[in-house]
């Protein structure tokens, strides 16, 4: 049944998984993956193999045979190898059993030591964070970073599943584009043969081109860029975004509803999946929210933070201290982890936003913040050309600048609203991490671009 032909037509035990060893008990049976830990006891080797699925005994005899026993003596920790042997019952084994090796081979040899530490959480590591993502590939062998890949994927599923069950249609707006959409100022300018364009900040033009070409609910999961010159825990210059948009929308909140529902179920499929292995490794419960999530305007929340004594120095915004204090405070008063503020500034938020009709100065937009911080903006749009225009005026926006995006309103275009849920600070805050850093998978900021640059942080424009 395990048998399987190599290119050389010699027939090999087909690999099975750590996991799978329990239903094997006196087979021969074939494993390969990483050497965890090799402990030489004279005439008997203990290897801890490690693979995707789980860890393992395995031991080495000097009676088996003098080649294997030598070339159980050269193994060093994370070295890949091979081994086929025999299930044995060992009840001093914390899984009941191990591997008694009869063959064994070197698939790859690590050199010793490992430039950095890996497995223990990142407070207690004794590599700093910068050299760990330097060696990403080793940092992410660690059982907590691998768990924290597995679920970015089921998240990520989520986020598309929910859509998909919607009936939304999904889109890949270019990510090379002639006119910025969210500010000028933290834009990545490329050269295009003879002309300049832009890393998109975010697929929000092409979105609503989406809306504008009757596909009705749209979404697009992919890169976005930000020249931000932030050293922070929470930006980085190239992220996932989940950007969603939807068209015949009544107000803000029909988005903020359809957000809230997305989330929940994204919530529950990480929870079925991994739900244990995230208490067992994160030491964090799921909790899946219910009913509806809070709202709060701007102006309450500045009124909650003063009334516990937490400075702002912004009218128009929250500093990363407000928006702890503000979760927290939400938190005590409804129970709930998520809240969604609304009645921003209209001059605070992208031009795009549609403007409250009886206080202008409002934009019927929203953040919503989860566990102290945002992880999304959203929006009504302005789908009225003219005012979209003289929204666009008073941001000093020229017109030649936006023209293909305003000709997405001149042939009529559904009143439509959406939002986009930064996927690195939402898998941050699930899992309790402390840097936005750690849930990338390979992280750019300004003084990282695969590896560390060492920018100077004053000379960077
Ligand atoms: P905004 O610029 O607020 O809105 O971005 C939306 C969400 O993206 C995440 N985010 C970031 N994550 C990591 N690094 C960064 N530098 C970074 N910047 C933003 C956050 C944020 O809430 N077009 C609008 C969305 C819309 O209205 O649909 C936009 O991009 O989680």
């Amino acid at each position: 049944m395990y048998i399987s032909v190599n290119e050389q037509n010699t027939t090999k035990l087909e690999r099975i998984l750590i996991s799978e060893l329990g239903n094997h008990i006196g087979d021969t049976v074939r494993v390969r993956g990483r050497v965890h830990t090799v402990r030489n006891q004279g005439k008997i080797i203990f290897i801890i193999l490690r693979d995707r699925s789980g860890k393992e005994q395995a031991v080495v005899w000097s009676g088996n045979g003098e080649d294997l026993f030598n070339k159980a003596k050269t193994l060093t920790s994370e070295s890949v190898i091979d081994i086929t042997g025999i299930v044995k019952e060992a009840k001093q084994v914390k899984s009941g059993h191990e591997l008694e090796v009869k063959e064994l081979s070197i698939d790859s040899v690590s050199r010793v030591p490992l430039p950095i530490v890996i497995e223990q959480p990142y407070s207690h590591n004794i590599s700093n964070l910068d050299r760990r993502l330097d060696y990403r590939w080793i940092d992410l062998r660690s059982e907590r970073n691998n768990l924290m890949m597995k679920v970015a994927t089921v998240m990520g599923d989520g986020l598309r599943g929910y859509c998909i069950e919607n009936n939304f249609v999904e889109i890949q707006g270019p990510r090379i584009i002639s006119a910025a959409s969210e500010s000028g100022a933290n834009v990545f300018e490329v050269k295009y043969f003879d002309r300049k364009a832009y890393l998109a900040q975010s697929p929000q033009f092409h979105k609503q081109m989406g809306i504008a070409a009757d596909l009705e609910r749209v979404f697009n999961m992919g890169p976005v860029f930000r020249a931000e010159k932030s050293f922070t825990t929470r930006h980085l210059t190239e992220y996932t975004s989940f950007d969603v948009e939807i068209g015949y929308i009544d107000s803000f909140r029909d988005v903020c509803k359809f957000e809230q529902e997305m989330i929940k179920f994204t919530l529950n499929k990480v929870k079925e999946k991994y739900g244990e292995d995230i208490k067992r490794v994160f030491n964090v419960d799921i909790n899946i929210p219910e009913g509806d999530f809070p709202y709060v305007s701007m102006k309450e929340a500045k009124e909650k933070l003063a009334s516990a004594n937490i400075p702002s120095k912004d009218v128009g915004d929250f500093s990363p201290e407000e928006e702890r204090a503000l979760s927290e405070i939400i938190e005590k008063e409804t129970g709930s982890q998520f809240v969604f503020v609304y009645d921003y500034p209209h001059s605070r938020r992208a031009f795009y936003h549609m403007k409250d009709s009886d206080r202008p100065e409002i934009a019927l937009g929203f953040d919503l913040f989860w566990k102290g911080i945002e992880i999304t903006t959203g929006a009504q749009r302005e789908h009225r050309l003219e005012n979209l225009k003289e929204n666009a005026t008073e941001r000093g926006l020229t017109e030649e600048s936006l023209k293909e995006y305003f000709e997405y309103f001149e042939y009529g275009c559904p009143p439509h609203g959406g939002f986009a849920l930064g996927t690195e600070r939402f898998l941050m805050k699930l899992l309790e991490y402390n840097s936005i850093l750690e849930t990338t998978y390979l992280p750019n900021t300004p003084n990282r671009l695969g590896k560390l640059i060492n920018v100077d942080k004053k000379k960077i424009k």
